[in-house]
């Protein structure tokens, strides 16, 4: 069975989410990162840069959610990762966890828990959040999915929850759109 190394963030949700969406048995083990649970030795044998998500399949550990994700659908019939759009999937994959996610949780710590202590950081971040919320509506505009004809690898689930915690109030109609067909496609779960 899967063993699942979570906290409820985007980060870990992005993983739970693919879970269910297989069918796929799992257990959780809940490392409390308001705790620094993640910084115990026997966790940083799991994932070396002490962050969640993690699993273990196997006795095989995997970390970093995109590679997770990826490792997952490939090993169920690459379900939510077709070949066909392999390179796009990755194309946009890369811009979540390597933009959309540091950038967007920049602005939740300088913005939501360190408020007022660094101006510079609030804009600078907010700037950016802006910036990548109209790049993926300008995208959405043209396609009606990210990277391909359908849902895959569940890329923008993060962003929901960040546009909700920073009460950004942008009129990007694209990204309403996908979010409400999203939350159609994920039915009940958590978003
Ligand atoms: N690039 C990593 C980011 C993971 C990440 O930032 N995890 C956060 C929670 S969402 C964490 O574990 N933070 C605790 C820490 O950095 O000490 C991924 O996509 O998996």
């Amino acid at each position: 069975m899967i063993e699942l190394f979570y906290y409820p963030t985007p980060n870990g949700r992005k993983i739970s989410i693919l879970l269910e969406e297989l069918e796929l048995k799992y257990k959780i083990t809940r490392i409390d990162i308001t705790k620094n649970e993640q910084f115990s030795e026997n966790f940083l044998k799991i994932s070396p840069l002490n962050k969640i998500p993690a699993i273990i399949d196997d006795q095989e550990t995997v970390f970093e959610s995109g590679a997770i994700l990826i490792y997952l659908a490939k090993k169920n019939n690459f379900k939510f990762y077709p070949q066909k759009y392999e390179k796009n999937i990755n194309e946009w994959l890369m811009v979540q966890v390597s933009f959309v996610g540091p950038m967007l949780g920049q602005l939740h710590y300088f913005y939501k828990f360190n408020k007022g202590k660094s101006e510079y950081a609030e804009n600078r971040f907010s700037e950016l959040a802006k910036k990548i919320y109209e790049y993926l509506d300008m995208q959405l505009s043209k396609n009606k999915y990210l990277a391909c004809e359908s849902i895959q690898l569940l890329i923008l689930q993060p962003f929901h929850g960040y546009a909700v915690m920073n009460g950004m109030r942008l009129e990007l109609k694209n990204i309403r759109i996908y979010l409400d067909g999203m939350k159609k496609f994920l039915k009940d779960l958590l978003l």
